[in-house]
């Protein structure tokens, strides 16, 4: 199969980018390397600098493709806020672009990366695809309409639609010192580099984290299956991590006790998120399983090779 990946030279892409390779697939690389990293597409993949926005780059690009899997996006809660006007043009219009552009392409279907943001502020009880949405930043909005424009052009335009809302995705090649970086990336960086780590709020959020390995596969999976029409389906593990047990558990893997200063809740937190995983078993009869122990020991091996390199 010809796939296509937009932002597959960043963390999550580019996993997704070596499976499809690995998978004996054909397959390219879109991305405008704003926060990818050219060395993170694999060898035997092609690669287009571009952005989701040019449509004339896109229609070139989309020629031939069977699959496109949308990743490209801005992704940070905190930034969303300070810049909800940029991060519509990218993740709203970006998107926009990226479904028309595959529907005059006649490329079969696009899978594209949605977010359990998308669930608003969180109860303990685990979310469900059909529960109410409710966003609470500029970014889980963005991702709500991003699903509605794909449920469109699935049920009306031909275009077949998978919607991946992922939980919080972890893992290698997830840079710990950009503005869009997650919680075990800067806080497995922080640890390394023996520094204290800030806990927003109580620390007793808690979060279901996926190991990327595990999310790549899933997609994989979506890009393989026979038929669809219009889905979304929630990406995790359906076991929620407390951030101060997250932090314990590097400690312990790294054999070092964590140094914490508390500072006041971020704007736009979600308090709870776990996925309620019985779609995703029932589409791929299978659900992320990679023990968080060893996805996190994978994570530190990496910072711990890249730690040179990382200005926090
Ligand atoms: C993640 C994704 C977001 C979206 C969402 C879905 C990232 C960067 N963001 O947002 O795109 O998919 O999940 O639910 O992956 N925290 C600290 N100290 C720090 C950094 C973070 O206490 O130094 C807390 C933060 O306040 C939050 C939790 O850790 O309560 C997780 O933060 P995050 O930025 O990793 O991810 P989240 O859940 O905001």
């Amino acid at each position: 199969m010809r796939i296509l990946i937009t932002g597959g030279a960043g963390f999550i892409g580019s996993t997704i980018a070596e499976q499809c390779v690995s998978a004996g697939h054909d397959v390219t690389v879109y991305d405008n390397l704003t926060t990818g990293n050219r060395a993170n597409v694999p060898a035997t993949a092609g690669f287009i600098e571009g952005d989701i926005r040019d449509s004339d780059r896109l229609l070139k690009a989309f020629k031939g493709i069977d699959v496109v899997v949308h990743q490209a996006a801005r992704v940070s809660v905190p930034d969303s806020i300070a810049d909800p006007v940029g991060f519509w043009d990218v993740n709203v219009v970006g998107t926009r672009c990226v479904l028309e552009s595959a529907r005059r392409c006649q490329v079969r279907r696009v899978v594209l990366a949605s977010t359990a943001a998308i669930y608003g502020p969180g109860s303990l009880d685990a979310a469900r695809e059909e529960d109410a949405p409710r966003p609470a930043s500029p970014y889980a909005d963005n991702k709500l309409l991003n699903e509605l424009d794909a449920a469109y052009y699935g049920q009306h335009l031909g275009v077949e639609t998978i919607c991946t809302r992922y939980f919080n995705v972890y893992g290698p090649r997830q840079r710990p010192d950009s503005p869009y970086a997650g919680v075990v990336s800067i806080m497995s960086a922080k640890l390394r580099l023996n520094e204290p780590l800030t806990i927003f709020g109580t620390g007793q959020q808690t979060r279901d984290f996926v190991y990327v390995e595990d999310v790549a596969r899933t997609v994989l999976g979506f890009c393989e299956i026979r038929n669809a029409v219009h889905d979304v389906i929630n990406i995790g593990t359906g076991e929620p991590t407390s951030l101060l047990a997250l932090v314990d558990t590097l400690g312990r893997i790294l054999d070092r006790e964590p140094r914490l200063v508390h500072a006041g809740p971020r704007p736009g937190d979600v308090l709870h998120s776990v996925a309620n995983v019985t779609r995703l078993a029932a589409r791929t009869g299978a659900v992320p399983a990679t023990p968080l122990d060893w996805g996190l020991s994978r994570t530190l091996d990496w910072i711990g090779g890249s730690v040179g390199q990382i200005a926090l």
